[in-house]
């Protein structure tokens, strides 16, 4: 099987959701229904920080989530765990600047999984690139609540650069995007934003997702 084309990722990454347990005010299975009824159109398992499930309720989880997410055909990323998303078959998996390059990723995982690399520089967009990546996360745009050990808030600035230089991946802006922030995102060239908080702490998750869709398709 090959890579996915980049006009599919480009349209996976409208509105791509991220949550772990940690994230949810009610279950993660009725968050992550609720999302998908909204029209979140890719999902990202990420199950960290203080409190998160380990060992077998961590798979069981995942297993769960994945399964709600193929009824639905929304693809299924694993964040960090390339094993958890060999284990599972997962659709892809998402790596930031620590983890294991995507090099070495697909040959573990194979040509027609997606990976996502965290990027936060032209340099590391350009290496990530190079390495095979299928599409960037970049930011954090806004300040954001839900990951401690985030690098320095950049706005749009470093989405316009990447654009600017003449880079064509697909990418999506992440860190701190509410409906009411997310148009310069767009703008500045990202070709969809990723959220957690705005949608799995949402008190009307569904009307969240649907919210960000009107605001993206603008
Ligand atoms: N970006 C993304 C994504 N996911 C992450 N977990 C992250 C940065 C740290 F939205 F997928 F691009
Ligand atoms: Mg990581």
């Amino acid at each position: 099987m090959k890579r996915i084309d980049s006009g599919k990722m480009r349209r996976l990454l409208k509105l791509y959701f991220i949550m772990g347990s940690v994230n949810c005010r009610k279950s993660p299975l009725d968050t992550l229904a609720e999302a998908i009824d909204g029209g979140i159109t890719l999902f990202q398992f990420r199950e960290k920080g203080i409190a998160s499930f380990t060992g077998l309720a961590y798979m069981e989880l995942a297993q769960q989530l994945q399964r709600r997410c193929r009824e639905h055909q929304v693809p299924f990323i694993v964040n960090d765990d390339i094993e958890l998303a060999a284990a599972l078959d997962a659709d892809g998996v998402h790596v930031g600047q620590d983890d294991a390059p995507a090099r070495s990723i697909r040959q573990r995982l194979g040509a027609h999984k997606i990976i996502g690399v965290s990027a936060h520089t032209p340099e590391e967009a350009k290496q990530a690139i190079a390495d095979g990546a299928d599409y960037l996360g970049v930011g954090p745009v806004y300040t954001t609540s839900s990951k401690d050990d985030a690098e320095a808030v950049q706005g749009t600035a470093v989405i316009e650069e990447l654009r600017r230089i003449g880079l064509t991946i697909p990418l999506v802006g992440i860190g701190g995007i509410n409906a009411n922030n997310a148009a310069p995102v767009i703008r500045a060239g990202a070709d969809g934003i990723s959220v957690i908080s705005a949608i799995a702490g949402a008190a009307d998750i569904r009307g969240a997702a649907r919210e960000f869709l009107r605001v993206i398709r603008q």
